[in-house]
């Protein structure tokens, strides 16, 4: 649509985006005040912050949904090949910046919101992030799509749009305590909900043989209970591009018939319960980053949104009278992300025999062709298995069909190899330990074209460790797609100094759409007044976390001049916090041993959210706590050490510590970290990276060079032999003095006078209960590199010329690198540029 000439203009922003089409100040001011008072019925003089960012939400809101509606007609018109990404989790975080640099209106809403005497960072501020994920697997996903919409990509993300997202944290007496997160509770402006678009998914019920008049017979699923699907649509806009892609997400509920029925029937609370029932399966995210539970209500979550959106993808491919089966696999591509979604590959088949009439062998030929799996994770803990009475009583008819997929599996197992019947088990969908269960990573395996790991190690291990049979069964099923960021939101957004900066010494702003252009950066590193700008950017960026460190951790005064160390992620045992707390421990011993010791002042900083049953995660999160309460006021270390833990971790608090870290903590025990994307974050970001060859780290070290991170600790072959040899952590504790007194520490009182024990799990973990993750081992290694970091810091200008190096050899840790991978290898995805 044409913009009202007096109302818009056309013009080149001072970030760089085109304009054309985008509202004037003018214009976007009397939008916003329109939105206040049709919408929200205020008048300027009672709008609250909260009013202010929904009415500018709302204003922006109508330009990305013009590019929406051009997008989506195009798309129609063309009958365009489609990505399809299924995911339970899409941890997008606030959508109000990355939406105005999107459209180009950053600028235009900046001046607009000071003319009105609006504040504009209270206003940003008002947003609840949307936290519909756990951790890296659902931000991986909002990355994908924003550089999905930046690269012209036609996708759609389905999942589910949960009423309550990843529970707030808070610290009560040093314990995590977690709290509803009713982000959606006042709305959300961001939404469009369409109601036409509602599907109808059966659940419960059994199998019924029907008998044609020749007697062949065809199974029924009947007696079925029926749960509404609403999809609730989020644009999500490409930076730089007119391309405007959709997340549908869905939300549960009764259909008006269940309340009816029982209401007529003068039993309201009967209807009320069925209505609860039906809204519970989309009522909550499952907290429960990578350990699989088996309930039932997560398999009820994980059909819901698949048959919802596998009958949405239809209902779009068959409208249009050029499609048919024929050509289905031509237009769609599915992505599994991780095995959540699994159940695809028997609701596909069920759709296609059941109610399309599809021959088997054409069925499975269309699955195959359609679907693909990521992998994001080794440990044994997270593998999806769902027991088989479970299943049964939820979905019979797909229990049957998987039972028939796994005979022809077998079937192939046995012609591969008809003497090793424990390769045949391995590749069996049915676990038979005792109780029968369904293994979801074989049957995503099985049915789709293509399997990928997240990271060069990570799928190497995937290959040798996880699935060696289908790697063998399947050559050339398995690849590698080293995950990405956006630098959008990663270093444009969160960083506006350092992004300022790399335009103004580049000369261009063209790295945010070419990440690779950060190489340019190169040849200025060694430049003194370029190190000297860094290390004020930085210095400046320590300082508004320092507010913040203050304001969510009761008045904690850390110095900007200190150096930051940082380690941010959901606490596991793998990921080893608890390393980093034990060189904590030592500083501290050591320098209460010579108060004298020449240490550069640190800020420890930790964010991290437990799974609220996981016990020892949550005790180390005490201990964390404790120690820094501790530590922050002991007097007798001069402030050389603070310990900040900020409560409640999520994007929009990452968005402030990244840009203000100069120690990226990537610590994990080599081999179960599958790639991890903070540790890119922080890299793009100026942070050198103290870390273990795991995951992305391996391919972070290669690209920013050896000299500039520091790697240290046992490599996956390391770990191997060692568990081999058999590993005691008592005879690592008995040959290091120091270490030894450090474990003793956190099992004796002395951080909780008057407590007993208070870290007993924690010490039992280490020590007496084998140390599973290697903790002990490492640390020798881990304090050495501290001690290089320590040296490297003292001189600045060799840090800062380190730091900007690895801003300028990131650029491949760009999502856009990782999507085009996707596209070209693994979707054959053309992109569709809009004019
Ligand atoms: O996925 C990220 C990786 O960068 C991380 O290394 C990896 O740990 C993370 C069950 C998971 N793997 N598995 C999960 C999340 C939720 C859940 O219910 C498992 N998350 C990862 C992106 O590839």
């Amino acid at each position: 649509k044409p913009a009202p000439a007096a109302a818009h203009s056309a013009e080149v922003g001072a970030s760089g985006v085109p304009t054309s089409g985008v509202p004037t100040v003018e214009g976007f001011k009397q939008a916003i005040l329109r939105h206040l008072v049709s919408t929200l019925a205020r008048v300027p003089q009672a709008a609250t912050p909260h009013d202010w960012w929904v009415a500018t939400s709302l204003a922006v809101r109508d330009s990305l949904h013009e590019r929406l509606i051009a997008t989506q007609d195009r798309y129609i018109k063309d009958n365009v090949r489609r990505l399809y990404y299924l995911s339970m989790e899409y941890l997008v975080g606030r959508l109000f910046e990355s939406n105005l640099y999107a459209t180009g209106l950053a600028d235009v809403a900046r001046t607009a919101l000071a003319e009105l005497g609006v504040d504009y960072t209270q206003t940003l501020d008002a947003e609840l992030d949307m936290g519909l994920g756990n951790g890296g697997l659902g931000r991986l996903a909002a990355c994908f799509f924003d550089s999905l919409a930046t690269l012209d990509y036609p996708a759609i993300g389905y999942g589910m749009y949960y009423e309550f997202g990843l529970f707030r944290q808070e610290f009560v007496d040093a314990h995590q305590v977690e709290h509803p997160d009713r982000w959606r509770v006042f709305g959300s402006p961001w939404e469009v909900l369409h109601s036409d678009y509602a599907q109808e998914i059966p659940l419960y019920g059994r199998v019924e043989n029907h008998f044609d008049d020749r007697g062949h017979s065809t199974p029924r699923w009947v007696d079925t209970k029926t749960i509404l699907g609403l999809p609730h649509d989020i644009a999500v806009a490409g930076y730089g591009t007119r391309t405007v892609n959709l997340l549908r997400l869905w939300s549960s509920h009764a259909p008006d018939d269940f309340d009816l029925a029982a209401f007529n029937e003068g039993s309201y609370a009967e209807a009320s319960r069925k209505k609860q029932a039906g809204e519970s399966i989309s009522k909550v995210l499952y907290p429960n980053d990578k350990t699989e539970n088996g309930k039932a209500l997560r398999l009820v979550q994980q059909y819901f949104f698949v048959a919802c959106s596998l009958r949405d993808i239809l209902r779009r491919h068959f409208r249009d009278p050029r499609n048919s089966w024929a050509n289905f696999a031509d237009k769609a591509a599915i992505q599994l992300n991780d095995t959540h979604p699994a159940i695809a590959v028997v609701e596909l088949m069920r759709l296609m025999l059941d109610e399309h009439g599809l021959g088997w062998d054409e069925a499975w030929a269309l699955t195959t062709l359609t679907l693909s799996y990521t992998n994001h994770t080794l440990l044994p803990e997270a593998l999806e298995t769902w027991g088989v009475p479970l299943f049964e009583r939820l979905l019979p008819r797909h229990l049957q069909l998987i039972y028939e997929i796994n005979r022809r599996l077998m079937q192939h197992c046995v012609a591969h190899w008809p003497q090793d019947l424990e390769k045949q088990r391995t590749c069996s969908i049915f676990e038979e330990n005792g109780a029968k269960s369904v293994r979801m990573a074989n049957l995503a395996v099985v049915g789709s074209h293509t399997v990928n790991g997240v990271a060069a190690l990570h799928t190497e291990l995937l290959k040798r460790e996880l699935f060696p049979e289908f790697a063998e069964l399947y050559p050339g099923k398995f690849q590698n797609k080293t995950n990405g960021i956006t630098p959008r939101r990663w270093l444009l957004q969160c960083n506006p100094r350092l992004a300022a900066f790399i335009t103004r010494t580049l000369g261009h702003g063209d790295w945010v759409r070419d990440l690779d252009r950060l190489r340019e950066l190169e040849a200025h590193a060694a430049q003194p007044d370029v190190q000297r700008e860094f290390l004020a950017i930085k210095r400046a960026n320590k300082a508004e976390l320092a507010d913040i460190i203050a304001r969510d951790c009761s008045g904690l005064c850390v110095s900007p001049d200190a150096l930051f160390d940082v380690q941010i992620k959901r606490l596991h045992e793998y990921k080893r916090q608890h390393l980093n707390l034990l060189h904590i421990l030592a500083l501290y011993r050591r320098l209460l041993q010579n108060p004298q010791l020449d240490l550069v002042p640190r800020v420890f900083i930790f964010a991290a959210k437990a799974a609220p049953g996981y016990d020892l995660a949550k005790n180390i999160i005490r201990a964390i706590n404790l120690v820094a309460a501790r530590i922050n006021a002991d007097e007798r270390i001069g402030g050389k050490l603070k310990v900040a833990f900020l409560p409640n971790y999520r994007v929009s608090l990452a968005e402030k510590i990244i840009p203000a870290a100069d120690l990226s903590e990537q610590i994990s025990t080599a081999g179960k970290e599958a790639s991890g994307t903070g540790n890119m974050k922080l890299a793009l970001n100026g942070a050198l990276t103290i870390g273990t060859l795991d995951g992305a780290n391996v391919e972070i070290e290669e690209a920013v060079g050896a000299e500039n991170c520091f790697i240290f600790g046992m490599t996956v072959d390391e770990v191997a032999a060692l568990r081999a040899r058999g590993y005691y952590p008592r005879s690592v504790y008995d040959a290091d003095e120091e270490l030894r007194a450090l474990v003793d520490w956190i099992g004796s009182d002395f951080f909780t006078p008057g407590e007993h024990a208070a870290f007993a799990p924690l010490h039992h973990s280490l020590l007496g209960g084998g140390d599973p993750f290697m903790v002990l081992p490492d640390f020798r290694a881990y304090s050495d590199a501290q001690q290089k970091v320590e040296a490297c810091y003292r001189d600045s200008t060799q840090w800062a010329h380190k730091a900007l190096l690895n801003v300028a050899r990131v650029g491949r840790f760009s999502s856009d690198r990782t999507i085009r991978e996707y596209a070209r290898d693994i979707w054959r995805l053309p992109a569709v540029p809009m004019a």
